[in-house]
C-alpha cells in the first residue's frame, strides 16, 4: 500500500519492487534511546550491518511531515542532535505530526505502523516497550504491544528491559494473539542479559525457520506481527546485579518526580544509561547490530518464500 503522506526512498523502492531484502529500524532509538553522538553512529552502523548481510534499511521517522521509509545520513544526524527534544511519536501521534509538517522520531508501534504503509515485513530495534511495573494502579501498557497485535511486522529486539514487567508483558501478549518467538534459545531474553525468568512462546533455531511461521501466519490472514528475541551476543551481556541496581534507582527516581505517560520510557532509558555508564551503552548498541544481523536474514529467507 503506498499513502500520499509516505515517501519510501529510492533505494528503498527499488529493493521493494525488485524483490530485494529489505529492513526497517526505528528512530526513537536515536533520538531518545541513546545519547548524543553514540546514537547517530550507532543508527549509522546499523545500517551498514544490514547492508554488510545483503538487505537495504529503511530508517523510519516523520520529517516536515512527511512519513519517511529510508534516511539520510544528514537527516539521521539530525534526529540524533535534536534528541529528547524531537517529538516521540507513537501511533496516536501520527497524524498529529503530519497535519502540522512536523518532525518526529518514531517508536516500535507507528515503525511498525510506516513499515506496513511501505510494505516492508521485518524491523529490527534494540527492546520492545511493554507492561510497565505497577501496571496494575498506572496502566501504562506501550502501544507497541496493540500494534503487534493488529500489524503484520516481524520485530526482531533483544527482548525487554527489565525496566518492565517481563511476565505481564508476555501475559498482554499472549491474549492479543501475538507469538513470542526465542531465537535459539527458550528463555525471553532480558536486553542486557540473554536470559530472563520467563520462557518464549517457540524456540526457533534459523532464520529460515522464522521466516516459514511468518509466511503461515500471513499466508493466513491473521492479523498481527511478532517478537522475534534474540539474546545479545555472549561476550557483550552484562551482569544482572549492575543491571538490576540502576533499574530500582531510576524506577525510584522516576516514582518520586512523578513521570508518566510518554516521559515514562525516555527518561528510565536515559537513567539506566546514566547510572550504568559506558558498559550498558556499548551493549546497547552491540544488541541493535546483532538484531540487524537476524531480521537481514529473516527478511531474505522471507523472500524466498513468496
Ligand atoms: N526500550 C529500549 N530502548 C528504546 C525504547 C524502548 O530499550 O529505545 C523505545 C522504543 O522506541 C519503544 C519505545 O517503541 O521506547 C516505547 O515507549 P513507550 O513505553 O512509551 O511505549
Ligand atoms: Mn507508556
Amino acid at each position: 500500500m503506498t499513502t500520499p503522506y509516505l515517501d519510501i526512498a529510492p533505494e528503498v523502492q527499488a529493493a521493494l519492487q525488485s524483490g530485494q531484502p529489505v529492513v526497517a529500524l526505528e528512530s526513537t532509538i536515536i533520538s531518545h534511546g541513546m545519547p548524543y553522538p553514540q546514537n547517530v553512529a550507532t543508527a549509522l552502523q546499523v545500517e551498514a550491518e544490514v547492508r554488510a548481510a545483503g538487505a537495504v534499511p529503511a530508517t523510519i521517522a516523520i520529517l516536515g511531515g512527511r512519513l519517511k521509509a529510508g534516511l539520510s545520513h544528514a537527516e539521521i544526524e539530525a534526529l540524533g542532535k535534536a534528541g529528547r527534544e524531537v517529538v516521540k511519536v507513537s501511533r496516536r501521534d501520527i497524524p498529529f505530526m503530519v497535519a502540522q509538517g512536523r518532525m518526529g522520531a518514531t517508536t516500535v508501534a507507528s515503525t511498525m505502523v510506516i513499515a506496513d504503509m511501505a510494505g516492508i515485513r521485518v524491523f529490527a530495534t534494540g527492546g520492545i516497550g511493554g507492561v510497565h511495573r505497577g501496571a496494575q494502579q498506572s496502566f501504562d501498557v506501550s502501544a507497541d504491544l496493540q500494534e503487534l497485535a493488529q500489524t503484520p511486522v516481524a520485530v526482531v529486539c533483544a527482548g525487554a528491559k527489565s525496566i518492565l514487567d517481563l511476565g505481564l508483558t508476555l501475559e498482554y501478549l499472549e491474549t492479543h494473539g501475538v507469538p513470542v518467538v526465542g531465537y535459539q534459545t527458550e528463555w525471553l531474553p532480558a536486553f542486557f542479559t540473554r536470559e530472563s525468568a520467563f520462557k518464549v512462546d517457540y524456540r526457533l533455531d534459523t532464520p529460515a525457520e522464522i521466516a516459514r511461521v511468518l509466511h503461515a501466519k500471513w499466508a493466513m490472514a491473521l492479523r498481527g506481527g511478532m517478537v522475534i528475541a534474540n539474546p545479545i551476543p555472549h561476550e557483550y551481556a552484562m551482569p544482572r546485579d549492575a543491571i538490576d541496581a540502576a533499574v530500582e534507582q531510576a524506577l525510584l527516581e522516576a516514582q518520586q518526580q512523578r513521570i508518566g505517560g510518554k516521559e515514562s520510557t525516555p527518561f528510565l532509558l536515559a537513567r539506566v544509561c546514566e547510572l550504568t555508564g559506558g558498559d550498558s551503552l556499548a551493549a546497547n548498541i552491540q544488541l541493535v547490530r546483532n538484531n540487524a544481523r537476524l531480521a537481514s536474514a529473516v527478511a531474505r529467507e522471507l523472500l524466498a518464500l513468496k
